[in-house]
């Protein structure tokens, strides 16, 4: 295998490189390294890239992020010769980083002018599109503060309440089940997504539906910040979101505790009755316009 190609593999499959918007770009990034770097065969070069995205494929099951950002790619490569092939692959990667880096500050740009003034956030796990919406609320001068949970087992939550330290927004992190209890002081919650489903589910890190259930009894706002590439054209064609199970270890030291079973899903869905709007670059809609946002936006990824 292509060196930096396992690199990022690894990276992701480790979570050293994580985050549903980040490890679609590393996955592009790691076709554009093989493609710059290929100095095989002519003939071998399809086979050879298949064996590259079928690894980048294999690393995480469950944000479709990343495979959207493996068929953005390969199904706009053009040319004949394979300098041709190599420079198209290279010029569909960048692009396909660019526009998920500005559909995040887009996001931010809409989601901002959500947030009023004076408003209390709750954020769940570490979404970077849910953060570049916190950050821009923030800096069009909004007095904000967040409550963000840590976020267990693998405790993502220290990363966002650093990244709001650092901002200068005031930020308290409590535990994942306190959520209800703090619930009364809540105005608005924001989250991100992994996988956004054709009937409007949200995939999110574990515990964002108990975090909307808490929100919808205490008639919170729920909102959704999502780039397009998140929504997935698998599920129209009857794919259910595979939610990605991880080790025990990241619970507890299993040899500690004979006798004892563990369960680490690290996703849930939460239903589209729960979320009042998903805040994507096209603009904020409705959870019930997954459908078409898949239908006209996307017009990559299935595979029927
Ligand atoms: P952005 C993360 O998954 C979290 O579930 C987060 O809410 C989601 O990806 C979206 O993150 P993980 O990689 O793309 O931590 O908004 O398992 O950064």
């Amino acid at each position: 295998m292509h060196a930096k190609v396992k690199e990022i593999g690894e990276g992701i499959k480790s979570m050293k490189i994580r985050g549903a918007g980040k490890i679609a770009r590393a996955a592009a990034e790691a076709l554009k390294y093989f493609a710059m770097e290929y100095e095989g065969e002519e003939a071998e070069f399809q086979t050879e890239l298949e064996k590259v995205s079928n690894y980048i494929l294999s690393t995480r099951p469950t944000a479709v992020s990343l495979r959207n950002a493996v068929y953005y790619v390969l199904n706009r490569i053009n040319g004949d010769t394979l300098d041709e092939k190599k420079t198209s692959i290279v010029k569909n990667a960048e692009a396909f980083i660019s526009m998920s880096l500005e559909s995040v500050k887009k996001i931010g740009k809409f989601g901002a002018e959500r947030i009023r003034d004076g408003s209390t956030i709750l954020t769940h796990c570490n979404s970077s599109a849910a953060l570049e919406v916190i950050i821009q609320a923030h800096r069009s001068g909004k007095d904000i503060r967040v409550f963000n949970t840590e976020t267990r087992p693998w405790l993502q939550g220290h990363i966002t309440s650093r990244a709001l330290s650092k901002e200068g927004i005031d930020v308290t992190m409590i535990v994942d089940s306190a959520v209800r209890y703090f619930m009364r002081d809540i105005d608005i919650v924001i989250v991100g997504a992994d996988t956004i489903a054709s009937n409007g589910a949200v995939i999110n890190k574990v515990g964002t539906s108990q975090v909307a259930l808490v929100a919808h009894e205490a008639r919170v706002p729920f909102l959704v910040a999502a780039e397009t590439y998140k929504f997935s054209p698998e599920t129209v064609i009857g794919k259910l979101v595979e939610i990605e199970e991880r080790p025990a270890e990241e619970i507890a030291e299993p040899k500690d505790f004979p006798g004892v079973k563990f369960r680490n899903p690290v996703f849930d869905a939460t239903p589209p009755d729960y979320i009042d709007a998903i805040i994507t670059e096209r603009g904020i809609i409705s959870p019930y316009l997954a459908y078409q946002i898949i239908k006209e936006v996307m017009q990559f990824g299935v595979e029927s």
